[in-house]
């Protein structure tokens, strides 16, 4: 016996009634379209690495109530910040000491920086960057936090981002993305798994003045300060 099939019933074809809007561009937003169009002329290179925060995450646990009480949020920031000082070996990189933090603002992507970094303490570094937090926020950053920094580190790991390709602000030379802290098993030096900080940080360098292996070098000394944080008190000045 046949089964009469039924054709299925017809539906409406959707209708698109939406149209497409043209915005001029303003204020950062044509900024940043300038510097990202003269970025583009630099030949940027990548470097990744993986840093073992364990001994910084304890580091800051213990710090943290201290400025706390002292009305000032610690967040790893400033560590990362000020153990640039400590790389001045490689002045290519590290020509001086305005760190600019990409920052998300209620005005968009805007990097405030830190500066003379080599003049403050970690805790002084954590006041300025409350402050530069609470003007971004309330889309107050002027241009004398906004220019001059000298290299710019993007903390992408906050949003929860673990590995970029950051773009280089000119007329700076080299930038760092740090992905978000994650517990992962690795490996101690008896060979036994154990519960690590594991933090991804990815540079970007130019390459016409700096080099792969001055990179390296560089990320490696970032790096050993940042796991053994010990090192980093005995050698700031
Ligand atoms: N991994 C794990 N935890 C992180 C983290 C990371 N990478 N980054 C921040 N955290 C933690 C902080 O330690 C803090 O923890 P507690 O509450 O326990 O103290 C909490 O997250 C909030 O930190 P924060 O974001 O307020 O402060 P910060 O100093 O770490 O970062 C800033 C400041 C301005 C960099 C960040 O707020 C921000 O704007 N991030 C976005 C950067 C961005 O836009 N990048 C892309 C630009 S490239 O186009």
């Amino acid at each position: 016996t046949k089964v009469a099939v039924k054709p299925p019933p017809a539906t409406p074809k959707p209708v698109f009634t939406g149209k497409d809007v043209t915005e001029p561009l303003k204020g950062f937003q044509k900024a940043m379209v300038k510097t990202m169009t003269v970025a583009l002329k630099i030949p940027h290179f990548g470097y990744c690495d993986e840093v073992d925060l364990s001994r910084l995450v304890a580091l800051r646990s213990e710090l943290k109530p201290l400025t706390e009480s002292r009305g000032v949020r610690l967040s790893y920031m400033p560590f990362f910040i000020k153990v640039g000082v400590l790389t001045v070996v490689f002045p290519v990189i590290q020509a001086s000491h305005n760190i600019g933090l990409a920052m998300d603002t209620s005005q968009g992507l805007l990097v405030p920086n830190v500066k003379n970094v080599q003049l403050l303490s970690v805790f002084e570094i954590a006041l300025e960057l409350n402050r530069l937090q609470v003007l971004g926020a309330s889309g107050q950053l002027g241009t004398a936090d906004l220019m001059g920094g000298t290299f710019t580190l993007s903390n992408i790991g906050s949003i929860g981002g673990t590995y970029a390709k950051p773009v280089i602000l000119p007329p700076e030379v080299a930038i760092g993305a740090l992905g978000k802290i994650q517990v992962l098993p690795r490996f101690d030096a008896a060979g036994q798994v154990v519960r690590a900080h594991i933090m991804k940080v990815s540079w970007s360098a130019d390459h016409r003045i700096i080099d792969g292996a001055t990179m390296c070098r560089f990320s490696n000394l970032w790096r050993e300060y940042l796991e053994n944080p010990a090192s980093m008190v005995l050698d700031l000045k």
